[in-house]
């Protein structure tokens, strides 16, 4: 038996002035979805789950929900599952409709109801249910609320299919809300859901909201796959996460929190014995890679407070200079995540936090606790004003270090590496490098090479990881010296684009799991070291074909296996196809080499680029996967073209 909620409706031709306006709303976002999300890109769809996902952890951070599932369909569509109270049935006053449909079909209607509070739906990225809904072929949902069960259907971009309808009931002390949506296809340029960037996602809000048991599902294939993430220390487990396979400088992790004028402040900090600063700034669960007023906070308070630590203990000698803040943050790993009514984002991107009295709320409360947690803990205090102060020193001698590259760099081609076979070119525009895993492939790559516009730098063996070592080392490292000199740019702030002396910087390793991994360490310090390289487009990866095969004399190349079979499916597959596997660019000859990974004319490169929207989880990627862990490393290089877009050039 089913009993519809609301008033009865009539048909179509009498919807009321207020249903016009809302498909006109819904109307705008089907013309412009990019204006809404962004893009229609992969990207984009998986928006469309965020979006559904935060109006849940709205609704755990207002104390209702303790646990969500998101279910990945064998339709593509996706399932988001909370117990939470059940968005409201009842007739809206002023809409006139039921609550629900209110949030699905009017735009900008996310925050209106509970009142006050902190939102994480609807804010820098939010744009609402009803945006979500409008982009779908079909969206479900459904309404678990003082015994009844409710449902409603829209379809075609938020047109409602079914008014609400009670279709059954349940055990009173079952209460939640579930949506269920289909992408539209019409819209979106790719409509299949990718475990991996929801798992990061998600697991990065279960760090943020304490408590809270989030689990990804995906029942598209045979095999159920199934991860839950839970953390009762919230962003103190976050810490643990991102130091685990460092080695903190002390047992504990730092936790601060409290509240000032409406500014709830959570603050967690470790420090490892590494040298890297990594520092996450989150508000209202929405990370923020440009900082701004909280971080700026969290910096004063912590530079103020281990001085006045370190002089009142008499560590820091009256006539020595103050620890800068960089010297205290050095190995630094910390997340700091605020809750805010109004945030207000500044800047070109919108990622900066402006808000003033978050800076007060920060500094006051970090401030104030630190003092009291450094007193009552001196072996950790002073294990960290200990590394402060050896930060200090070395400050002095990279400074000194990154001078003496700049100094070589501008000895211009006189101080050139010896192991670089440059080019004759001197037009940096029409020239490229390669830079080449191993002597005996740099010799093929050298004799293989078009002289005029193509140079090419061997790198012997794996080159340091930059994420494991002081700046000082770094400058020390023969294969990343010889790469700096190479390219003629400086790095850090010495760096300078107009003194590039080639256009393309190409990467070319082996097509195997070391070879990928020196490429991810070659990306990995281009990343932190000179950016812009990649930013404006100057960095490639080099494809070197898996197979070749031969038949009556005849030669294809497969860059992948999919590739070869269907080279196979072509000439037939007989004994006289001979098959090869290369293992290492090492197996081809000089002429295979130009053929099929160095001629312009031939070859795939794939270009390398940062996901500017996305860049700050880059960030925290690579810093996550670039530290001791085998496990997730391997993961990255597996799954490495999320940063490297596919782009024949
Ligand atoms: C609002 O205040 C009264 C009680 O219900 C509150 C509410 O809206 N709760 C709520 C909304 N819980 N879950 C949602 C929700 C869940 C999903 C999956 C999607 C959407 C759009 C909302």
């Amino acid at each position: 038996m089913s009993e519809e909620v609301n008033k009865p409706q009539e048909g179509l031709q009498e919807y009321t002035a207020d249903q016009i306006q809302i498909l006109e709303g819904l109307e705008a976002v089907r013309k412009r979805p990019g204006m809404y999300i962004g893009t229609t890109s992969a990207r984009g769809l998986h928006h469309l789950v965020y979006e559904i996902v935060d109006n849940a952890v709205d609704e755990a951070l207002a104390g209702f929900c303790t646990e969500i599932e998101v279910e990945l369909n064998a339709d593509d569509s996706v399932t988001v599952i909370d117990n939470g109270r059940g968005i409201p049935v009842g007739i809206h006053p002023k809409a006139g409709i039921p609550a629900v449909e209110v949030v699905f079909t009017i735009l900008h209607a996310g925050g209106k109801f509970g009142g006050g509070g902190y939102k994480v739906s609807g804010g820098l990225h939010g744009v609402g249910a009803s945006v979500v809904n409008a982009l779908s072929e079909w969206l479900e949902v459904t309404i678990y609320q003082d015994g009844n069960v409710y449902q409603q259907r829209y379809e075609n971009g938020g047109h409602v299919a079914s008014k609400l309808t009670q279709i059954g009931t349940c055990k009173k002390s079952k209460t939640g809300t579930t949506v269920t949506f289909k992408p539209d296809p019409a819209v979106f340029e790719e409509t299949v859901f990718d475990f991996d960037t929801l798992k990061t996602r998600l697991r990065e809000t279960a760090f943020l909201t304490k408590a809270l048991k989030i689990t990804l599902r995906d029942k598209r294939g045979e095999e159920v796959k199934e991860k839950s993430y839970h953390y009762e220390g919230g962003i103190q487990e976050f810490v643990t996460y991102l130091n685990s396979g460092k080695n903190p400088l002390y047992d504990k992790v730092i936790y601060i929190d409290g509240t000032l004028n409406k500014v709830y402040v959570e603050v967690a900090f470790q420090h490892n014995d590494g040298y890297n600063e990594s520092t996450y700034s989150f508000v209202n669960n929405i990370i923020t890679p440009e900082g701004g007023m909280h971080l700026t906070g969290f910096k004063n308070a912590t530079t103020k407070c281990f001085n006045d630590y370190a002089r009142k203990n008499k560590i820091l000698k009256d006539n020595a200079q103050n620890l800068t803040g960089d010297d205290i943050r050095e190995g630094l790993t910390a997340i700091i995540s605020i809750k805010i009514e109004d945030p207000q984002f500044e800047g070109q991107t919108k990622q900066k936090l402006g808000n003033s009295e978050a800076r007060t709320a920060v500094e006051s409360i970090v401030g104030e606790k630190l003092v009291y947690f450094l007193e009552q803990n001196p072996q950790v205090a002073k294990a960290i004003v200990d590394k402060a102060l050896l930060a200090q020193k070395a400050r002095e001698k990279a400074r000194e270090a990154r001078n003496n590259v700049r100094r070589a760099n501008s000895l211009d081609n006189f101080g050139l590496p010896g192991k670089l076979a440059d080019c004759s070119n001197k037009d940096p525009k029409q020239c490229e490098i390669f830079i080449v895993e191993g002597d005996s492939a740099g010799g093929s790559a050298k004799t293989a090479r078009n002289r005029e516009n193509q140079a090419i730098l061997p790198l012997r063996g794996k080159i340091l990881n930059v994420e494991k070592a002081r700046e000082e080392r770094i400058y020390a490292n023969a294969e990343i010296k010889t790469m700096i000199t190479a390219f003629g740019t400086g790095i850090l702030q010495n760096f300078d684009i107009s003194k590039l002396r080639y256009d393309k910087i190409i990467i070319m390793t082996d097509a195997d799991v070391d070879g990928a991994h020196i490429g991810t360490l070659m990306l990995t310090f281009l990343y932190r070291f000179m950016p812009e390289l990649i930013r404006e487009g100057h960095v490639y990866l080099a494809q070197p074909p898996l197979y070749k095969v031969e038949k009556n004399k005849k030669i294809w190349y497969a860059y992948s296996d999919d590739e070869l079979k269907g080279i196979l499916n072509e000439i037939g597959r007989d004994g006289s196809n001979k098959i090869q596997r290369y293992k290492g660019l090492g197996e081809m000859d000089a002429e295979q080499l130009w053929e099929t990974t160095m001629d312009p004319a031939r070859r795939i490169l794939r270009k390398v680029s940062i996901d500017e929207e996305t860049a700050s989880e880059v960030d925290l990627t690579f810093t996550i996967l670039m530290g001791d862990k085998v496990e997730p490393r391997r993961d990255f290089i597996e799954t490495n073209a999320k940063f490297v877009k596919n782009l024949d050039v």
